[in-house]
């Protein structure tokens, strides 16, 4: 049972992370400051409504807003904890940019009073919190800071990386297990009892190093194996073999689960992360470049098998079917199908057809191209090809009926019902 007082928390950070997370925490019954850069971002918060589409989360913001446990401001306030989830980018040499956070913490260090806890949500590279720390205790050389101090010191700094899934954010926040690093173990007790207030998973204590790691390791799990079912389907292409019925198969075995393979791996943190622990360690990582090198090379494969399949048919209309970075979201970001799109455009302009539900219009870049988003029905009546780019439930529901005496590129493997009458070619037409 908890009976101190309720802290007040300043979230800084507003994001796909940063808003859901101030949220929640205002849901408990704590008092939010939610500090943005982007200005349009703070009076939307400030009006009760959102920026990202996330499922239910128009309405707790509205609620908590209207109840003012949650306001948003461009400037950090004193507060007791402070939560950072600001972006973590990679430069253009996949080096990973720690600015955000380091000018997070600099803005903390601002307001910061004895008896505060820092804690860093984004996904970072390892000892980014000792940097934080580091920082912290140069510019504020007044507080006595864990880690340098030797005697109790004046604040709690600890790393707790959020593992949520984009189109369950709220409801994963809430339920998920939560790993804690503290600089020390009495700052990872302090942020161990303040997320006990929202957090209903298990939430397990560490050091921070620990926990920066485990969050790589994570993303850095699920791109390596995704990489193998990329890379067993272009072995498939080339051997002249069904890698849906070869995978099948396989997962029957108990102990083997190959994920699905795709046309890449999108998103901004499967297809970033795992860059985070080869710059690390360079010479110790070869398995999870490598990962990383196949998943992106996929796209580009897919991209040459579609252009051979489309020039074979020269009068066909193509329909390029998704451009979400994975199924049923509109998250369009990173997404490998929207790179195939795109090129796929360019190459063969008036004659693609997009098909994405999750868009009211094509994004810019396909402005001069000649390719026209048209919706499902049109695209069954319209299209002679159909390549399947996103997993989307509302593709799966076509039934085999309304597809017969279509030519199947079927790149997410969405309809197994469809007899494959020619898998060397990957096309499958049936009629
Ligand atoms: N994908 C495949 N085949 C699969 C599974 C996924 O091609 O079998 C593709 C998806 O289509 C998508 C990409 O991988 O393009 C990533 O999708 P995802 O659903 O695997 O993951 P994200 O990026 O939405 O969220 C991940 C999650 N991490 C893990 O599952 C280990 C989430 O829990 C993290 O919180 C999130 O990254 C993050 O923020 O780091």
């Amino acid at each position: 049972m908890l009976v101190d007082k309720k802290p007040d928390v300043c979230v800084l950070g507003l994001g796909y992370i940063g808003l859901p997370t101030a949220a929640v925490i205002a849901r408990s019954g704590c008092k939010v400051l939610g500090v943005d850069v982007n200005a349009g971002v703070v009076d939307t918060i400030n009006r009760g409504e959102i920026h990202i589409e996330e499922v239910d989360l128009d309405g707790l913001v509205q609620g908590v807003v209207a109840r003012k446990m949650l306001r948003a401001s461009t400037m950090v306030e004193p507060s007791d904890v402070f939560v950072i989830a600001v972006p973590t980018p990679f430069d253009k040499n996949r080096e990973p940019d720690i600015s955000y956070v380091l000018s997070a913490a600099t803005s903390i260090a601002a307001v910061l009073k004895s008896g505060d806890t820092i804690i860093l949500e984004s996904t970072s590279p390892v000892g980014t919190t000792d940097q934080v720390r580091d920082l912290i205790a140069k510019l504020r050389p007044d507080l006595k800071i864990p880690g340098i101090a030797g005697e109790t010191p004046d604040v709690s700094i600890a790393y707790c990386p959020e593992r949520v899934l984009p189109g369950r954010i709220l409801e994963e926040l809430t339920n998920n297990d939560r790993s804690i690093g503290g600089i020390t173990p009495r700052c990872a007790r302090k942020a161990l009892t303040f997320y006990k207030r929202f957090v209903r998973g298990e939430c397990i204590t560490t050091d921070a190093r620990s926990a920066e790691m485990t969050k790589l390791v994570e993303n850095a799990f699920r791109d390596v194996n995704i990489a193998f079912a990329n890379e067993l389907s272009m072995v498939a292409d080339h051997m002249g073999l069904n890698v849906w019925e070869v995978i099948r198969l396989a997962n029957r075995h108990p102990r083997v689960n190959i994920l699905q393979p795709g046309p890449g791996v999108g998103g901004h943190c499967i297809a970033v992360d795992p860059w985070f622990i080869v710059h690390g360690a360079p010479d110790q990582s070869p398995l999870i470049r490598t990962a990383r090198n196949v998943n992106d090379g996929k796209a580009d494969h897919v991209i040459a098998q579609a252009s051979a399949k489309i020039e074979a048919e020269p009068k066909m209309i193509i329909g390029c079917m998704g451009l979400a970075f994975k199924a049923n979201i509109d998250d369009f970001r990173e997404s490998p199908a929207k790179k195939v799109a795109l090129e796929l455009s360019r190459r063969f302009g008036s004659r693609v057809r997009i098909i994405e539900p999750y868009a009211a219009e094509l994004p810019a870049e396909f402005a001069k191209t000649g390719a026209r988003l048209i919706d499902i029905d049109s695209a069954l009546l319209d299209c002679g090809m159909l390549i399947t780019l996103v997993d989307h439930d509302a593709f799966k529901a076509i039934p085999l009926a309304e597809r017969t005496n279509k030519l199947v590129y079927d790149v997410r493997g969405i309809w197994h019902d469809q007899p494959d009458v020619s898998p060397r070619k990957h096309l499958r037409l049936v009629g």
